[in-house]
């Protein structure tokens, strides 16, 4: 599909999403920054992208709790994606919020039970536990979910949230367009796409990793080093860049 018009179609399911509640107006906001970083990227997976993929595709299989947190935008972009990945890494989806209401966790855990999500974690009062260092109800966790998870997958997270759960001793993965982002520099490992390329792809390198013997799974979190790999992405985008004077 041309970027042109995928990002046309991403930008009409997010106008709905909005109108419908699912996603905030600041949602839109946040998807115009992303969508910005996005150009400088290509609108493709960069390399680096890649290389973090497939670390994360690995800390999800080994992981024995992870779990995959779904905000507004998250959902309304990736929402049937996210069930796939669920399956595939046998992880529980959580509903976690910056703009939390009961209308929207319950909202948001209906579309993502519309879409084959068999449980959704963190509506309601499941979400009792508090995670130190962020001022509530942000801090809110399912001590089913997100509270006991031991790898937890933020797509489009905000950085107090994200450095708050790996203060926790979690390992984070995130999945943000812009690699400048506190998320993107706190999480263990940061992959710098576009959440609609980012999911399908983590799914079918998690896919293809169940196959691989555990020495070789172990491999790919262990020689990974995410600052490295985010200096690959900065890195990937100037170059592109410099593609761009040359014209
Ligand atoms: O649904 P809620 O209430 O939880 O709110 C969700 C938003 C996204 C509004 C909230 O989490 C927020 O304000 O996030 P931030 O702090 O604006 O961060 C969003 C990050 O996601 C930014 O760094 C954007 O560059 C990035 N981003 C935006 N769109 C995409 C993206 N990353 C990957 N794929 C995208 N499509």
């Amino acid at each position: 599909m041309h970027p042109r018009f995928l990002s046309l179609k991403t930008r009409d399911a997010l106008v709905k999403a909005e109108a419908s509640g699912l996603v905030v107006p600041q949602g839109l906001i946040a998807h115009g920054r992303g969508e910005a970083f996005d150009y400088v990227i290509g609108e493709r997976t960069i390399p680096a992208a890649y290389t973090a993929t497939m670390a994360a595709a690995a800390l999800l299989l080994r992981a024995e709790r992870p779990v995959i947190s779904v905000n507004g935008n998250a959902a309304a972009l990736a929402g049937e994606d996210i069930v796939r990945l669920a399956f595939t890494v046998s992880a529980s989806i959580e509903v976690n919020l910056f703009h939390r209401t009961i209308e929207r966790e319950r909202l948001i855990a209906r579309h993502m039970k519309k879409l084959g999500a068999k449980e959704v974690l963190g509506v309601g009062s499941a979400a009792s536990k508090t995670i130190g260092g962020i001022s509530s109800p942000r801090a809110k966790v399912d001590p089913d979910g997100i509270g006991k998870a031991d790898v937890v997958l933020i797509p489009l997270e905000d950085g107090d949230r994200a450095q708050a759960l790996e203060d926790e001793g979690k390992k984070i993965i995130s999945i943000d367009l812009n690699p400048l982002s506190r998320t993107s520099q706190v999480a263990s490992v940061s992959i710098v796409d576009n959440v609609v390329r980012a999911v399908p792809a983590l799914t079918e390198a998690s896919r293809k990793m169940k196959e691989l013997p555990q020495s070789q799974v172990e491999q790919y979190v262990s020689s990974f080093n995410n600052k490295t790999n985010l200096a690959n992405a900065i890195g990937e985008i100037v170059q592109y860049l410099q593609g761009w004077m040359k014209n």
